[in-house]
């Protein structure tokens, strides 16, 4: 039987994973496992593109060796990052990672030169934030921009190195702050204000469309599986919001829980009020028409940089269990801030707003770890609160999937501070959601509710009741006097 292979890169880590469908259930074999992180140059942050695209083919590999001779292939990764290919269909640049410094300011200076925030938010209901495409873009070298024969984000330029093909997949486009919502294109006129023509980005590609195979050279190398490749939800939260296993006729939100923590809801049209713009929510394109109506939060990078500068090598798991043990509650920061977003040290940073604000520091990699869970459930409590105000819906449940959802803590946490029934799993709902969509186009699935039955019959998921948080008014009065944020207002 074909098996549907995903790739997943996230900011962390990427691995290759097989799903098959067997009586009604997916079984999972993970292939290969690897390293992500981006590197320093010159004082500027880069990807390195090309040795991803060699751990897919040693993945793909493995596939090969493990006996799998005929496969479905989707390819996913974070969104708004690109590449810039020329006539020759070579890359023209190093690929700047997001948390570079270059677009710091970027946004105010996009703004105040061409549109304005409100304006831009109305055509494409996508959040600014200062490393979306746009702003990339807009600061990127221009001659080198009016050279580029193809623009295409990082899951684009694999899915191109594999086949050949020149993609733009809608729901990793959306990432990129062009396209309008109203016309579901690029938006000419943005286009124009970064002297970009339409004729620099593929054809939007829908997810669940076929490709075809891989390029000759990889075809008949003997070393990789006989691949149909298929567009799947190239941007990783959405193939995540596919693998969620949400029960019908309950009203579900999600948070979407690795580098990032992405909490929202699921919604037929997108919400692009002005109330929404101020709450800081997004309308990112999701499979199936789809929209991802979500708020950006800092997420378990904080603690991901805490461990590395920490260097004792002690797992994810154990830094939980540790801080589990510790006092809650003790000092909190606005993970949201700017200051958190690529800082020198992390570690650092944390303890000198602690400091800052007259809170205990966090003496060690327990407390910080401690701060950050406690703060980001204060986090999503703040982005909960303002689903709720602006879908007008009372959510039964928050389904926690990605490799956060395997921290016990934080889960239980997040159902104590929120008072909403947690779920948790499955960690790899990215990779998932990717097979599902796979499946779906290859005819082995009817649609998204048939697949998100079969993902919840074939993985354990935990559920979190909320437990009453002693002193609750107290730190909720801290919390909104250190985030200079009232839930209510924007
Ligand atoms: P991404 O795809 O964005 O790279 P993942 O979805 O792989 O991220 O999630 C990685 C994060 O999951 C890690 O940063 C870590 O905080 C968390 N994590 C993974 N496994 C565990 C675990 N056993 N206990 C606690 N946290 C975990
Ligand atoms: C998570 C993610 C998220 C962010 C982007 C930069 O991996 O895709 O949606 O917006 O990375």
């Amino acid at each position: 039987m074909a098996q549907a292979i995903a790739v997943d890169i996230g900011a962390s880590s990427g691995r290759l994973v097989a799903g098959t469908l067997i009586e009604g259930k997916l079984e999972l074999q993970e292939l290969y496992r690897f390293e992500n992180a981006f590197t320093r140059k010159d004082g500027h942050d880069y990807w390195e593109v090309d040795a991803l695209l060699n751990e897919l083919l040693t993945g793909l590999n493995r596939a090969r060796l493990a006996g799998i001779d005929a496969c479905t292939l989707g390819i996913d990764t974070w969104g708004v990052d690109y590449v810039l290919l020329d006539e020759a269909g070579e890359r023209l640049h190093d690929v700047y990672a997001y948390r570079d410094v270059r677009t710091a300011g970027a946004p105010d200076r996009f703004h105040r030169e061409h549109l304005d925030r409100q304006a831009v938010y109305g055509r494409t209901g996508i959040r600014e934030m200062s490393f979306n495409t746009l702003y990339q873009l807009y600061v990127h070298d221009r001659e080198q921009l009016r050279h580029a024969r193809q623009i295409m984000l990082v899951p684009d330029y694999l899915y191109y190195r594999l086949t050949g093909l020149a993609i733009n997949e809608a729901t990793n486009a959306s990432t990129t702050q062009l396209l309008n919502v109203h016309t579901r294109e690029f938006d000419a006129e943005l286009l124009g204000l970064l002297g970009l023509g339409r004729e620099q980005f593929a054809a939007l590609t829908q997810p669940g469309t076929r490709l075809g195979g891989l390029k000759a050279e990889l075809a008949e190398s003997g070393r990789y599986p006989d691949c149909t490749v298929i567009a799947v939800p190239t941007h990783d939260t959405a193939s995540a919001v596919v693998g969620v296993p949400a029960a019908p006729g309950r009203s579900w939100a999600y948070l979407s829980s690795g580098t990032w923590s992405l909490l929202g809801a699921e919604l037929a049209q997108p919400l692009n009020s002005e109330a929404a713009r101020q709450a800081g929510y997004t309308n990112e394109w999701g499979a199936y028409g789809t929209f991802r109506f979500l708020q950006n939060i800092m997420g378990l990078w904080m603690i991901q940089e805490v461990r590395r500068e920490e260097g004792s090598g002690r797992s994810f798991a154990e830094l939980a269990d540790r801080a589990a043990q510790e006092e809650p509650f003790r000092s909190l920061v606005p993970c949201n801030d700017e200051r958190f977003l690529n800082p020198a040290s992390m570690t650092e940073a944390i303890r000198h707003f602690c400091r800052d604000s007259g809170q205990p520091v966090p003496e060690d990699a327990a407390r910080l770890a401690r701060c950050i869970f406690d703060s980001l459930a204060f986090t999503y409590l703040d982005a909960l609160v303002r689903l709720e105000e602006l879908t007008g819906v009372s959510y039964d449940v928050l389904h926690i999937v990605g490799g956060g959802s395997n921290n016990r803590l934080l889960s239980q946490l997040t159902a104590d501070l929120l008072g909403i029934e947690v779920r948790t799993g499955p960690s790899e709902a990215t990779a998932i959601g990717s097979i599902a969509v796979q499946l779906i186009a290859s005819g082995a699935l009817a649609d998204v509710a048939e697949a998100r039955r079969v993902i919840a019959d074939s993985f354990p998921s935990e559920k979190y009741r909320p437990n009453p948080v002693p002193g609750r008014e107290m730190l909720e009065r801290r919390w909104r006097t250190l985030t200079q944020l009232n839930p209510k207002e924007s």
